[in-house]
């Protein structure tokens, strides 16, 4: 029985456990990457952890996120990463210098290894054919100390790719079409994988916007094989030498398999407030667009831009569109200079942003009130744009950049002749913004230098005999990481400031909950199904800690944040019977009697709710190493424990 890619990149790096379905395992990384709103939290930690130099094969420190500056909250942080990186051996990707992910492409994946980032697209690495994961910063941490990355065996999926793409049609419609019909659930404990003789009709790039949002399938990662197509990418790239084959085996036997034929996909559109919201543009067609955002991780490539300058060259940005476009890198933005298509994009009304996240978190351009915001973004999850009633609505670029011209929605197919536009074979390769880390025998004599904005991290408690804590707050299904701790311009300086961000914790919920934990000393968390989809910030789980949550009983959890959790020393219950969640009202008192005992030796657990006198059992959602970190008080406490430094 032959293997698939997914395995074999699986079983050349296991550290620990059996591939089997559902099982623990721990893998060797060989590449981390970190972005600044989750690198000041991720290097704190590895700096507690006391380990030196990083013991990975190559770790980059991206700085991508916020790079606004209203304060000198940023540019410490910026400042004390760059630092922290040169002493530890990391790699550090000035601002300026482009989206992690899209430079992480370029510059530095390698098919077959490893990679974890705090970042959750981290899966963007997929489309050369890595393993790549998105993880809490601590996660990440432990992986630059050479511990190991756990993570449950998945199913594997296999994509088959049939047919290729029409014209106008792209990536991105690709995996829209993909959440249309499995949703922002369907992908969660599972590795998706592509092959079939559709692979090879996708460039890097697409395939790298395809694996990006796997995220939003809530898909552990995603994987094409490597091929002639990523030999070429990372010629282009000067790396040829990086290039190794990797497949699938021909008789490789999946969990679960499906088709998809690429000829068949027709331009699409995610809806407000989901990205598996999906509908055609065909129906949306006239609709009226007040801004149009291209770039972000997903869509900011050389070829997405070219793409969207062959469309605007020569005309004008509908009078009443506010067209913002970002491209994804420094080497896609010097291509676009150099090759005249930046002239073109200005020309045409386009207002350029630096190449980094931007609006994509809400780090300004939020619409208008109520306005209708075409974006190439991956996620339009309410409130993130920073307009809280902004209707954004998730297209490729060609979509983006047909409706910016026309001020309503268009389907790119109505655009006529369409322009093929192909891979560069040379790209423009300058490493200039990347700093290299100072030699081992210089590491000690550099100075970390910090900023007043970092303060300590929380650390948690043991796990006690008993909780006992009101069900402070009661949310529905879906609740993302954006609801638990937004970000957007106004609060992403302070993220390494959790007393600070803790006034922000779930406030596009409920703007009472800080205050209300503050009073109660804290308490348990009642959420529905996919509780903590979306972003890796661990601050979505330090936050709370800080506030004195101590569980969350959910119905189901997303695979990142319920990681989060346990690194920090939270409980992730989960209700055996899901129709308990609806006899739980909020301010009930709960109580987890025995709790540490239960945990720690697989007891069945109890949640007894005193208010109303009954009895569940709840399901610890944690594999047998993360309750004892959880018992510990999350895996600060436990690795210091099980590596003797105590
Ligand atoms: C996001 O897209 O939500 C982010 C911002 O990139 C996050 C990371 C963060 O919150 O800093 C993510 O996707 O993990
Ligand atoms: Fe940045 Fe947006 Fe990508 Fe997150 S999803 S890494 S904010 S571009």
């Amino acid at each position: 029985m032959g293997w698939t890619l997914t395995r074999k990149i699986l079983e050349k790096h296991l550290k620990s456990g059996e591939i089997r379905i559902g099982e623990d395992i721990g893998l060797r990384i060989d590449q981390t990457l970190t972005q600044d709103a989750t690198g000041t939290m991720a290097y704190l930690e590895f700096e507690a952890m006391g380990v030196p130099r990083v013991k990975t094969e190559r770790s980059v420190a991206y700085i991508d996120h916020n790079t606004l500056q209203t304060g000198f909250e940023n540019a410490d942080d910026h400042r004390y990463i760059q630092s922290v990186a040169k002493k530890h051996g990391i790699w550090f990707s000035r601002p300026g210098n482009g989206i992690c992910h899209q430079v992480h492409l370029e510059r530095f994946g390698i098919p077959g290894k490893t990679l974890i980032g705090s970042d959750s697209h981290t899966p963007t690495g997929g489309g050369i054919g890595m393993l790549a994961f998105g993880a809490g910063g601590l996660d990440v941490a432990v992986a630059m100390g050479g511990g190991e990355y756990h993570i449950t065996v998945p199913k594997v999926l296999k994509v088959e790719l049939v047919g290729a793409l029409s014209p106008w049609v792209s990536a991105k419609d690709v995996i829209l079409e993909l959440l249309r019909r499995l949703s922002v659930k369907g992908g969660v404990g599972r590795i998706l994988e592509y092959t079939g003789p559709g692979v090879g009709t996708l460039t890097v790039p697409e395939r790298a916007t395809i694996t990006n949002m796997g995220t939003e399938l809530g898909a552990t990662t995603s994987v094409f094989p490597s091929d002639e197509i990523t030999r070429a990418f990372l010629r282009a790239q000067g790396r040829e030498a990086d290039w190794t084959p990797l497949c699938a085996d021909p008789d490789a036997v999946y969990d679960e398999e499906m088709t998809l034929d690429l000829s068949a996909v027709e331009p699409l559109a995610a809806c407000p407030h989901s990205p598996d919201n999906v509908r055609p543009i065909a129906e949306l067609a006239g609709k009226k667009v007040d801004q149009v955002c291209i770039g972000s991780c997903t869509n900011s490539s050389y070829l997405d831009l070219m793409r969207v300058a062959s469309i605007l060259k020569g005309k004008t940005v509908h009078p009443s569109v506010s067209l913002v476009i970002a491209p994804g890198s420094k080497q896609v933005c010097t291509m676009l200079a150099e090759n005249g298509a930046l002239a073109d994009l200005i020309a045409s009304g386009a207002r350029i942003l630096e190449c980094a996240c931007g609006p994509c978190i809400g780090m300004g351009q939020s619409p208008n009130s109520g306005g209708v915001s075409l974006r190439t973004f991956n996620r339009n999850f309410e409130g993130r744009s920073g307009t809280a009633d902004g209707q954004v609505y998730l297209v490729s670029p060609e979509t983006a950049a047909a409706s910016a011209l026309a001020g309503v929605f268009t389907d790119p197919r109505t655009l006529g002749a369409f322009e093929k536009i192909d891979i560069p074979a040379v790209f423009a390769v300058n490493d200039n913004m990347i700093v290299a880390p100072a030699p081992d025998e210089e590491a000690g004599s550099v100075e970390v230098l910090r900023g007043p904005n970092i303060k300590p991290f929380p650390t948690s408690a043991p796990l006690p005999e008993d909780i006992s804590a009101k069900a402070i707050l009661k949310v529905g299904d879906n609740i993302t990481t954006d609801h638990i701790m937004p970000a957007g311009a106004k609060i992403l300086p302070y993220r390494s400031n959790i007393p600070y961000l803790s006034n922000f914790c779930f406030a596009v919920c409920d703007q009472t909950f800080p205050e209300r934990c503050r009073k109660e000393g804290g308490g348990i968390v009642i959420g529905g199904s996919n509780y903590g989809q979306g972003s890796s910030r661990e601050h979505a789980a330090l936050v709370p800690l800080y506030l004195g949550v101590k569980a969350v009983v959910a119905k189901s959890y997303a695979r990142i944040h319920c990681a989060n959790l346990a690194n920090a020393g939270i409980l992730a219950l989960q209700f055996k019977d899901e129709a308990d969640y609806d006899r739980i009202d909020q301010m009930d008192t709960l109580t987890l009697p025995n709790i540490r005992r239960a945990i720690a030796e697989k007891l069945p657990v109890l949640l007894r709710d005193e208010t109303k006198g009954f009895d569940i059992e709840v399901l610890p959602v944690m594999t047998d190493r993360e309750r004892a970190v959880v018992v510990e008080g999350g895996l600060l406490n436990y690795t210091k424990k099980t590596s003797g430094k105590a």
